[in-house]
């Protein structure tokens, strides 16, 4: 099993990035380390889902370019939701050009991502320049940007190299950068950098008990909280399909919430 040194809250308390300890207060004080993947390209669809999962999350994943009928009054329901239930807003926009376009891509166009996402994420296969094409507004607005390390999809080429200056880029400067997009934890806890994985649901390739639904017909792979937090000690899971795509989304929400708790609290006291 993966050791931990520090809690979460402990954690928070010296998190260099504010976004990043807002986030992790969340986590301890409303105890979810769950973060919902709200991939629905109808805007009511989002807000009445975000709306039902919200009080077992501490994240609401976006992707904005599915949204069929997106508008700024979407985002700003959104985020009034999110401040209702004590949740951040995080963009999946995995920025990957050079510099000055994701610069343009994070600031302008219909989107705004910086001006209303508290994290983004970003791809380091163009070299260390996206991250500073990302720097001025987010230090500015105080947002966390997280890094891809590695990826859920089968033959990801997000390893060796990239993997390694990801890494490498987010120990240097916390402060900036507060997460790697990952399987598991690359930097021990007290390199104040947040770990998120996606592929994660409870009927994932390791499930005891479910009939496991290892994967999407496209690639994706899953495995359960408790391998992602307990063995490969992530701090966050990313969960999309496995509780929007349930009968019962609420029920599901609730269920991996306390799968993955339960999954860090038995890592801190190990
Ligand atoms: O490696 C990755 C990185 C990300 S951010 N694999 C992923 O699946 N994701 C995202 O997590 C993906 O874009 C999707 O929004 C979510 C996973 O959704 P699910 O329905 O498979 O749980």
């Amino acid at each position: 099993h993966h050791r931990r040194t520090l809690t979460l809250e402990q954690r928070a308390a010296r998190c260099p990035n504010p976004a990043g300890r807002r986030l992790l207060e969340i986590i301890s004080r409303k105890r979810t380390n769950l973060c919902i993947s709200l991939d629905m390209t109808d805007s009511a669809e989002i807000l009445s889902t975000a709306r039902l999962v919200a009080p077992y999350v501490c994240l609401f994943k976006t992707h904005v370019d599915i949204v069929a009928d997106f508008s700024q009054d979407f985002v700003a329901e959104l985020t009034a939701i999110a401040e209702e239930h004590d949740v951040l807003i995080f963009e999946d926009r995995k920025f990957a050009d050079i510099g000055n376009t994701a610069r343009l891509q994070y600031e302008a166009g219909m989107y705004r991502i910086a001006e209303w996402s508290h994290f983004t994420n970003a791809h380091v296969v163009s070299g260390p320049g996206v991250v500073d094409g990302l720097r001025g507004a987010a230090e500015r607005l105080g947002r966390g940007l997280l890094l891809l390390a590695e990826m859920s999809s089968a033959g990801s080429l997000v390893t060796g190299p990239v993997t390694e200056l990801a890494v490498e880029l987010a120990a240097r400067e916390p402060a900036l950068i507060t997460g790697l997009i990952a399987g598991g934890a690359l930097l021990p806890d007290t390199a104040d950098v947040i770990t998120m994985s996606p592929g994660v649901s409870l009927a994932g390739e390791d499930s005891p008990t479910a009939r496991p639904a290892a994967g999407d017909s496209f690639g994706q792979q899953y495995v359960t909280p408790r391998r992602a937090i307990m063995d490969r000690g992530t701090d966050v899971v990313i969960v999309g399909r496995a509780i929007i795509g349930a009968a019962d989304p609420v029920a599901a929400a609730k269920l991996h919430q306390t799968a993955a708790w339960q999954a860090y609290e038995q890592s801190v006291a190990h």
